[in-house]
């Protein structure tokens, strides 16, 4: 039996990464494979699918409020907490066999990604398993310049922390005028592009400019600025094409590979 492969999922709040939890484990299931749902979310409330493992079970958010936490601080609270139950989430993941586990994680990504208990969780769920970091950037960033240059630096910083293979993509789409899906999108890997776009804007201040230009010239010759893949759950194919992309890197398995 092969071992798991990894798919985390990061982005903010609202880009969609629950649903696609839900909507990528049916694709890979339609293409055969196994695969099971992580909650790592300790606060979520509702959840857009079933979780096969739920670290609801393993710390009690509200009970933690209740000490007189507030929701973030809570949360910073339960992650750290999390990553002390690390082997036990692990061997509950592993007992499923499944050819991929999907990690969900929570909204205020910037707690589970940016502090310590979270990069240290994944850590001990993925150890040295084939693995990738699924960025979901929501389809509202791509509608102006210096918020793509904002979205991609997030991205960006993304990595520097898990420092995992990582996939940028768009997401909900649907929501997007065909003028971006078609016409901007497709055009951000091309040198210079999204650079000349902040050039020409206007409203934005010389040093605002300035600093997005910088910092997309300085992630394009890192490689970080890709075409993102764009993927609606309305549009299955779209997920389909995720899931390609998704095997792609992990059966590269080279590490730097973005
Ligand atoms: N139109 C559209 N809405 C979506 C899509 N994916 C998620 N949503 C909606 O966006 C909101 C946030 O989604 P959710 O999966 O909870 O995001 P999360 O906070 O990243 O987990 C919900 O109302 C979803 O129904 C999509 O592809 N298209
Ligand atoms: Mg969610």
């Amino acid at each position: 039996m092969a071992e798991t492969r990894y798919i985390i999922l990061t982005g903010t709040a609202g880009s969609g990464k629950s649903s696609l939890a839900g909507a990528l484990k049916e694709e890979i299931e339609g293409q055969g494979y196994s695969a099971i749902t992580v909650n790592l979310d300790p606060a979520a409330l509702v959840l857009p699918y079933e979780p096969n493992v739920d670290s609801r079970n393993y710390v009690d958010y509200e009970g933690i409020m209740r000490e007189g936490l507030g929701p973030n601080g809570a949360l910073i609270a339960a992650v750290d907490t999390l990553a002390l139950h690390g082997e036990e989430i692990a061997g509950e993941i592993e007992s499923y066999q499944a050819d991929y586990a999907i990690l969900d994680t929570p909204g205020q990504m910037e707690v589970f990604v940016y502090r310590v208990g979270g990069p240290a969780l994944l850590k001990s769920l993925v150890k040295d398993s084939p693995a990738v970091n699924v960025y979901l950037v929501d389809a509202l960033f791509f509608r102006d310049p210096l918020s793509i240059s904002s979205a991609f630096s997030l991205a960006g910083s993304v990595f520097l922390r898990l420092m995992m293979p990582q996939l940028n993509v768009a997401t909900k789409v649907d929501l997007l005028d065909p003028e971006i899906r078609e016409n901007i999108i497709p055009r951000l890997s091309e040198d210079g592009f999204l650079e000349g776009l902040i050039e020409d804007m206007e409203g934005a201040s010389e040093q605002a400019k300035y600093l997005a230009i910088k910092t997309v010239e300085a992630l394009r010759v890192s490689g970080f600025i890709q075409e993102p893949l764009q993927v609606s759950i309305l549009w299955r194919e779209s997920v389909l094409t995720l899931f390609g992309g998704i095997q792609t890197i992990l059966a590269g398995g080279e590490s730097r590979k973005l």
